[in-house]
């Protein structure tokens, strides 16, 4: 029996989503798929061999889907987890579970009710196998403890409806969510800091750095407008060495008097490992027997408790404490 899986939202990761489902997640079918646009859907359809909903409501009402993607923009995602959850579905929600704390808590809210996790956020560098091997390798003692994790998150370009709080709510929460996982270390307080050279405009760097709970280091850098390539870093400090993630391509070229590597435009070409992985996790997920070993619907919202920090400390200059949430029974391991 396959797993009849609905998307809704087939724009650029809704349509990655799709593909992948299709070719590489056996035991996996493409029932339908919505779209705000109508021809984005029905191409996206064409290509897959999906049907179409013309209503997202229609797409987790379906007797006939077994488990949601949803990849609808970010403002849509609380309420359409929520109808997920009302009508019992499994449902993968991309990053993030919501734009505020609030709202992200009712999502959780709603999943003690009910008391089975049924939500995956989809923060999928859990399954990158670099960051995992970073994760291994630090945990087996030669490297002594963790101390400082140092991120670098680029993007050739911010996309036009980016607006100046993005650049933390829809990039940065990526690095707190892997500095939370690698480090199994909660966030204390976050200050953040812009260079004031420069035009200042929406996207310009920002500089992140955090103290967790039990005294780590994490800095971050955000820059949704790097221009030249599609480049993320990271570095862990450890007591007697370091783990750094390689460069982004497995060849390196030497032409021409040059040699270097090349820079993927975007996430997908990088973490196409990882969004894979994540969606066989999920589909296998649907099974109760097989838990999610993705990010769940709490640390969905411990990014966004992060990201309201974070853009609190960008609006008054300070250092600005965390209160994070105690973990639910729920979402412990
Ligand atoms: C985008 O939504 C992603 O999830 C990418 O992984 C991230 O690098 C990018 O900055 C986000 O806008």
């Amino acid at each position: 029996m396959s797993v009849r899986i609905g998307i809704i939202g087939v724009g650029v990761m809704g349509a990655d989503h799709a593909r992948t489902l299709v070719s590489h997640v056996p035991g996996a079918e493409l029932k339908a798929i919505h779209d705000a646009s109508i021809d984005r859907a029905r191409a996206i359809a064409a290509e897959t061999g999906a049907g179409v909903a013309d209503d997202a409501h229609a797409i987790v009402r379906d007797p006939a889907i077994d488990a949601v993607v949803v990849a609808s923009p970010d403002a849509t995602h609380r309420d359409l987890t929520l109808a997920c959850l009302a009508a019992r579905k499994p449902v993968l929600c991309e990053k993030p579970l919501a734009p505020t704390a609030a709202e992200a808590r009712t999502v959780i809210e709603t999943e003690i009710a009910i008391g089975r996790r049924l939500v995956t956020t989809g923060y999928m560098r859990r399954f990158d196998p670099a960051y995992v091997e970073m994760k291994t390798r630090a945990a087996d003692g030669a490297f002594g403890a963790p101390l400082m994790f140092h991120c670098v998150h680029r993007n050739v370009s911010a996309p036009a409806w980016f607006d100046g709080r993005m650049a933390i709510s829809n990039s940065a929460v990526h690095e707190f969510d892997i500095a939370r996982w690698l480090l199994a270390d909660e966030p204390a307080t976050i200050a953040v800091s812009r260079p004031t050279a420069g035009n200042g405009a929406v996207g310009a760097p920002l500089f992140l750095v955090m103290d967790t709970a039990a005294g780590r280091l994490v800095t971050i850098e955000v820059h949704v407008n790097a221009g030249y390539g599609y480049d993320v870093r990271g570095e862990l400090v450890c007591e007697r060495g370091t783990l750094s993630l390689r460069a982004p391509a497995a060849t390196e070229a030497n032409l021409a008097l040059a040699g270097g590597v090349a820079y993927p435009r975007d996430w997908r070409p990088r973490f196409a490992d990882a969004y894979r992985l994540q969606l066989q996790d999920f589909v296998r997920s649907v099974d109760a027997e097989h838990p999610s070993r993705g990010a769940s619907a709490f640390d969905g919202l411990m990014a966004t408790v992060t990201a309201e920090a974070a853009l609190a400390a960008l609006a008054n200059g300070k250092r600005t404490a965390l209160a994070p949430p105690q973990t639910p029974s729920l979402y412990r391991d």
